[in-house]
């Protein structure tokens, strides 16, 4: 017998992609319900062959619902996930409301899956934010063969980040420029068409982004509270996946084929790294894609133990709605969901 699942945020970037995911996956679900704000009910959005109908989160019975993998905000989030998880039904959440509190895991199922047991307390688990995901997919089995002490990384992320209202703007704009019409500027603080914005999220006391942050925190809480983290978050001019220039500064020796090899090896992992032209992966290429690509790894000469690759992935799969479905997955399989009666 199969679970009852729902997609809250079905409407979204991530909702749909939620929904294209489970389907791909074949998770064990009877029935798969596609929930929205009170707007969007009635709109239609695929499942596999079939189309399902949004209904509206707020009226919404979750008695007798099993999972709800959640992309609908944080203020969304905030109110609506207590009294999910209060029904029994266990939510998955991709916004950044749950992610920092104890009594919620923090998952990304390849490098810290045993933490997914602490769900019971609230009945929440945490998916991180999408620069973060992809980077402790990387850092993981690097940090357990050489232990790291710090990470310098800068992001360049795709408009995607910023949902479809991002997507829109960098269409919006390039044409624009193209046709010589003004250019407006509406989700971004300045043209993102042919341009780099070195500001994603709000800003924090220290001068730093709470993206920048938050790669920060997570990475200390899904990985090691001990490794060092600086970011610098830069948005770019590319719809989908976000790559990363990572520097990574080990306790022991470890030399670029050593790494090399320990990537080939490393779940979710995927290493392309030749060094000739072309050799390396770029977001074009991972979009779609479930793997987090890894290149350009080389030592760094500048410090001892010292590393830099270059790590890309779909911010929209891995980065959030691949890693939720993942983490249902974990709780499947670990038998940790009691069937719903409904
Ligand atoms: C961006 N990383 O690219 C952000 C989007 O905390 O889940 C995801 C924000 C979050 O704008």
């Amino acid at each position: 017998m199969g679970y009852k699942v729902a997609v809250a945020g079905a409407t979204g970037n991530v909702g749909r992609e939620m929904l294209a995911i489970l389907n791909e996956r074949g998770f064990p679900a009877d029935e798969v319900v596609a929930l929205a704000s009170r707007r969007s009910q009635g709109t239609e959005v695929s499942f596999g062959d079939k189309t399902l109908k949004v209904k509206a989160l707020d009226s919404y019975d979750f008695a007798g619902t099993d999972i709800c993998v959640m992309s609908a905000g944080a203020s969304v989030s905030k109110e609506w996930a207590p009294k999910i998880g209060a029904q029994g039904c266990v939510v998955i959440d991709n916004s950044s409301a749950w992610r920092y509190d104890q009594d919620v895991p923090l998952i990304v199922p390849e490098v810290n899956a045993d933490a997914v047991s602490g769900f019971t307390k609230k009945n929440i688990i945490a998916n991180p934010n999408c620069s973060t995901a992809q980077l402790v997919v990387a850092l993981k089995p690097l940090h357990e063969a050489a232990t790291i002490k710090r990470v310098v990384v800068s992001t360049y992320q795709s408009v995607s980040g910023a949902g479809k209202e991002g997507m829109d703007e960098l269409f919006t704009q390039s044409r624009a420029v193209f046709v010589a019409d003004p250019v407006e500027v509406k989700k971004f603080t300045k043209r993102i068409a042919f341009n780099v914005i070195p500001h994603i999220d709000v800003f924090m006391e220290d001068g730093s982004t709470k993206e920048e942050w938050k790669v920060m925190a997570e990475t200390k809480k899904i990985l090691d509270p001990k490794i060092k983290v600086s970011c610098t978050a830069v948005r770019v001019p590319v719809f989908i996946s976000h790559s990363e220039a990572v520097n990574i500064e080990f306790e022991k020796p470890i030399t670029a084929d050593e790494a090399r090899d320990i990537l080939r090896e490393a779940p979710g992992c995927l290493v392309v790294d030749k060094h000739e032209n072309g050799g390396y992966i770029t977001p074009y290429e991972a979009a779609g894609e479930d793997a987090t690509y890894i290149s350009r790894i080389r030592e760094d000469q500048t410090v001892d133990n010292g590393l830099v690759m270059w790590v890309v992935s779909d911010n929209l799969r891995k980065g959030a709605a691949l890693n939720t479905v993942q983490i249902a997955e974990l709780l499947v399989n670990r038998k940790l969901l009691k069937k719903q009666q409904g």
